[in-house]
């Protein structure tokens, strides 16, 4: 019966959401709408990248400028998807993208109460040698849809009101968070449907595994680096923890999701911000990660309490297991009284 009970309901991401909406009697459905669009956004991307990446492998996109010229398109095909679903959803006003340096604001005819930052394509240097990549996002909600500023999207992390990420691998997973948790859903492409697959994830409360680009080592602040020979060389006799790195942050959250285990990407002396984007990077994940019993540090404070001044600021983050995120907040707060 063990194999029984780990199986969940059959179950698409639309009827979750829809199940969702029954919890707020009030609610019109906008938000479901909005989420359907998203997940139409998914289901696009998926299937471009996966014919991309064949048409690489077997040339049809001709000689290898040309199909280099290919893979770039990836990134902003992905975003003219994402940026036409959302409008088509008519529940949308502002919108933030990784690949756009403004802001869109949608025209008043098709105008919603959401606000939604994204990243249509992360990682998408990882495209030609077939590591996962994905479409990070966030929603908020609008303060006044007839007047919608950037004050409406330059909004602490813990205002959002989901997040989510679709990973482009193997399998197409969606993992997706409304308030109430975390679920993982994967398509079925012979249905043409998300499946929960992962029902209520929730990170395992300690870690073996770190997750850095050790490259910048000879960058890192005292903290990160004590974490890291920690991790290596533990002076209490217990087994050094595991390294994995995939440089794909959709890739190494979903492992730290589900395995466990710390996500780092800290400030160095070359970048004092780090290089992942506050709106549609850092809160997206620290969103899901809290949600699923984990927690996010920006190595100063709790990531989602960040106020972010532009659309696209960059925060260091470590984000993962409760007691491994308690270890380095611990090495921040000492560093911190020596000062
Ligand atoms: P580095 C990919 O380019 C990305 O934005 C994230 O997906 C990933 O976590 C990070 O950058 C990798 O950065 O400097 O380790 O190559």
């Amino acid at each position: 019966h063990a194999a029984e009970s780990q199986r969940t309901d059959l179950m698409t991401v639309t009827c979750h959401v829809l199940n969702e909406q029954t919890k707020h009697p009030e609610a019109r459905g906008d938000f479901s709408i909005l989420l359907y669009h998203i997940v139409l956004g998914c289901k696009f991307v998926c299937a471009a990248v996966n014919k991309a990446g064949l048409a690489k492998l077997i040339g049809l996109v001709g000689d290898t400028n040309v199909q280099g010229e290919e893979q770039k398109k990836l990134d902003v095909l992905s975003n003219q998807v994402f940026v036409k679903a959302l409008i088509s959803s008519g529940r949308t006003c502002i919108l933030v993208s990784e690949e756009d340096e403004v802001a869109t604001f949608v025209e008043p005819s098709k105008r919603g109460r959401y606000c939604v930052v994204f990243d249509p394509l992360d990682g998408s240097s990882n495209i030609d040698c077939g590591v996962s990549v994905g479409t990070i996002f966030g929603i908020y909600m609008v303060k006044d849809k007839d007047t919608p500023t950037l004050e409406d999207v330059l909004q602490p992390g813990k205002n959002l009101l989901a997040a989510g990420y679709c990973m482009y691998g193997s399998s197409c997973t969606l993992v997706l968070s409304t308030g109430n948790g975390v679920n993982g859903f994967t398509l079925d492409p012979s249905l043409g449907e998300f499946i929960l697959t992962h029902p209520d994830i929730k990170v395992p409360k300690a870690g073996r595994i770190y997750s850095v680009n050790e490259g910048n080592a000879k960058n890192w602040d005292e903290p990160t680096a004590k974490y890291v020979e920690k991790c290596k060389f533990s002076k209490d006799g217990s087994f050094p923890k595991t390294l994995r790195y995939i440089g794909s942050m959709v890739a190494d959250v979903h492992r730290t999701l589900l395995y466990g285990g710390i996500f780092l990407y800290p400030a160095d002396k070359k970048s004092p911000n780090g290089k992942l984007r506050v709106l549609y990077e850092v809160f997206p994940m620290s969103f899901l990660v809290e949600q699923a019993g984990g927690q996010a540090f920006t190595g100063k404070q709790r990531a989602l309490d960040l106020v972010p001044k532009n659309l696209h600021d960059r925060s260091p983050i470590f984000l993962g297991s409760y007691d491994d995120i308690e270890e380095i907040k611990g090495l921040y707060a000492a560093a911190e009284e020596k000062e």
